[in-house]
């Protein structure tokens, strides 16, 4: 129900920062605003984990391996707590798989690339855990309780994953010419799609207003992408790699890089259903779902069975 009085007192505790808590009153707006970005988000994670399930077979090391198996775990584990975040806003999870399933709801564009080599491994986890950490960093204080204390623990996870990635790309730039080649090769298809993942500039992203005003984001779309540029250039010139854009430069003057302008009109095109792999990606989930709908419904049964026991010992 709208209250005016109540919206009031809800804006006014997000302006003192404090964290608004599920059973606290909220606007309808607000609720809304949050199952969309977190199931988005929870989304992101799942999808994200089939580019790299894709290599654990290939991983070049039994160590790589291991690394990058419990990296696609971190990631399993950081979705499940976020629907489970999500859930305390009164949407269920089977709801919220749906409308993935249905491209009601999104995720994010760069998970829509191919994971064509090992080096796009170490590209994936330096530019894009480095992008999404970014990104966590300044969630970790966003207004919604859950979802900060979630990003908390994720972040500490993520750092973990981007260090993976650079310390395989760092490994094949020190490795021969061809493993050089790879490791650009990866870096000149990924950096891009890295950028894209902060979203639109800001004076084209319809739902900052709302997000600035409610705390739920802290930083926008652009000053979140120019510290991931600012922090990850000197990172790539570290290890000799070459940033794939002929007009970036340092301005002296702001201590900032510049860049050329980032094709929207591709990311567009891939939000909208038409990368190399959003039809891949979303087979591939709901297949699965559908294999593990017996899992599902066990997990029912016995939750009907333990409760029935309960009753009789009760
Ligand atoms: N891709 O008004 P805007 C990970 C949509 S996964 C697709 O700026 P907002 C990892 C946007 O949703 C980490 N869609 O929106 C996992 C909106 O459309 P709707 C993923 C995008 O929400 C495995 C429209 O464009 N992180 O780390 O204020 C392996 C207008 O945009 C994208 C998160 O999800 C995009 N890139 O700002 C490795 C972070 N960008 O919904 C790594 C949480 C924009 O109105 N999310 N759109 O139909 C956010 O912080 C914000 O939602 C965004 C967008 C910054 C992404």
């Amino acid at each position: 129900m709208h209250n005016e009085h109540s919206d009031t007192h809800f804006q006014s505790r997000i302006d003192n920062g404090e964290h608004i808590e599920p059973k606290d009153y909220m606007p309808e707006g607000y609720r809304k605003h949050l199952i969309r970005q977190m199931s988005q988000h929870a989304h992101s994670e799942v999808i994200g984990m089939q580019p790299e399930g894709n290599w654990i077979t290939r991983a070049p090391s039994l160590r790589a391996k291991q690394i990058l198996l419990a990296k696609i775990q971190d990631e399993g584990g950081h979705g499940l707590y976020l629907y489970s975040a999500v859930e305390t806003l009164g949407v269920s999870r089977a709801e919220l798989i749906e409308q993935l399933q249905t491209g009601k709801a999104k995720y994010s564009s760069i998970f829509n690339y191919p994971a064509l080599n090992w080096a796009d491994i170490g590209a994936i986890g330096w530019l894009v855990d480095g992008a999404a950490i970014v990104n966590q960093v300044s969630l970790q204080r966003t207004s919604y309780g859950p979802y900060s204390r979630a990003m908390v623990r994720i972040c500490k996870e993520e750092s973990f994953h981007q260090r993976q990635g650079y310390e395989i790309m760092t490994t094949m730039m020190r490795g021969t010419k061809d493993q050089q080649a790879m490791a650009q090769d990866a870096m000149n298809r990924w950096w891009w799609p890295a950028l894209m993942m902060f979203g639109p500039h800001d004076s084209d992203s319809p739902r900052s207003g709302d997000a600035v005003r409610w705390k739920i984001k802290r930083e926008t779309n652009d000053e979140l992408c120019q510290k991931f540029i600012d922090k990850t250039i000197p990172q790539a010139e570290l290890i000799g790699l070459t940033i794939p854009d002929k007009n970036f430069k340092l301005d002296e003057k702001t201590g900032h890089y510049t860049l050329s302008p980032i094709n929207w009109e591709e990311f567009h095109r891939v939000v909208a259903g038409h990368g190399p792999c959003n039809k891949q990606r979303l087979d591939h989930h709901i297949k699965h779902h559908q294999e593990g709908a017996w899992v599902r419904e066990a997990a029912e049964a016995y939750k009907l069975k333990t409760a029935k026991k309960e009753l009789v010992t009760a």
